[in-house]
């Protein structure tokens, strides 16, 4: 099978690399016009680097086997059509849990002992004035997470860390971890003061954070978004911050990205992190080389390391 790669979207530098020293590699995404470059090109590749490829595209790409998928979500991936055509797909699980439960329990400090305004507070000379309010600490509250995965499970450990209460949400019951279980994510929101979203993307989970469950989060409850902007009812928790029936924010990802709704940029009690829960330099890295270690087992005939279908 010819070793043709075609990159889809921007990548890690020395992802890209790799792929070009190990591939005949192109970028799609620096063709002059990617349509007519597909539509003469498009049966040269086997397979794909990159994190969105949807219908059109595979169906501009007769020969295409396999797509690797730069990032553990896979939603921007269509699943069922390349599950039609037999395309091979693997994604990068795993090396990312701790990057991505690093940033939840920073949003989580950050939010309760409102970091950022204090900054703001020394640097505006303001504390000469008089000291800066007081605030409230994680320990001892109870932090609900929508989804026990693998990167709920490190969120999990680093809550317990922090002295909090674990409860969570998920499709199972898993009775081998220490958490309370709670099949109906309206009943855990209403007990918990830190909701934590830490679910796949996609179709099942879309909007599965509703203005009821912002509701039963309430007024003292907090909003941590570190999966999918798709998971949570973007118009309706802006609302809800608006009119103050929440407590505060912290969100690293967004229905609509790069673009943030304009009216969260003036809430001090919302922190805005640009979908960077795995950007780090050594996750990343580890990520592209999951990646291009997937694309060496496919073309060597061998099984993948992390296959999704
Ligand atoms: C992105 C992510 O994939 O792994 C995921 O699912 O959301 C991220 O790591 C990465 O930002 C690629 O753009």
């Amino acid at each position: 099978m010819p070793d043709k790669v075609l990159i889809t979207q921007k990548l890690l530098k020395s992802c890209e690399n790799q792929i070009y020293e190990k591939f005949d590699a192109t970028r799609l995404y620096e063709q002059k016009d990617p349509t007519e470059f597909l539509r003469d090109n498009g049966n040269k590749f086997t397979a794909i680097a990159g994190y969105g490829v949807d219908a059109s595209l595979i169906g501009k790409m007769p020969n295409l086997k396999m797509i690797a998928n730069f990032g553990v979500g896979y939603d921007g991936i269509d699943i069922n059509t390349a599950a039609k055509r037999s395309i091979a797909v693997s994604n990068t699980p795993d090396v990312l849990n701790d990057a991505m439960a690093e940033i939840t329990i920073g949003l989580m400090i950050a939010l309760s002992r409102k970091i950022i305004p204090a900054d703001q507070f020394v640097r505006q000379g303001k504390w000469k004035a008089g000291n800066f309010p007081l605030q409230s600490e994680l320990k001892g509250k109870v932090a609900g997470i929508v989804g026990l995965g693998r990167i709920g499970k490190e969120i999990a450990l680093r809550c317990t860390a922090m002295k909090m209460q674990v409860i969570y949400f998920g499709r199972t019951d898993q009775k081998d971890q220490p958490y309370q279980y709670f099949e109906d994510l309206m009943k855990m929101a209403e007990i918990c003061d830190w909701l934590i979203v830490a679910t796949p993307g996609g179709k099942k989970t879309n909007k599965l954070v509703d203005a009821d469950v912002l509701d039963a989060l309430g007024k003292s409850g907090f909003l941590i978004n570190i999966a999918r902007g798709s998971v949570v009812d973007e118009i309706s928790l802006v609302e809800k911050l608006k009119q103050g029936e929440l407590a505060g924010a912290g969100l690293d990802v967004f229905d609509d990205e790069p673009n943030v709704p304009p009216a969260l940029f003036e809430m001090d009690n919302v922190i805005l992190s640009p979908h960077q829960g795995s950007a780090t330099r050594q996750t990343r890295n580890a990520m592209g080389q999951l990646l291009v270690a997937n694309l060496e087992a496919f073309f060597a005939g061998k099984p993948l390391l992390t296959p999704v279908i």
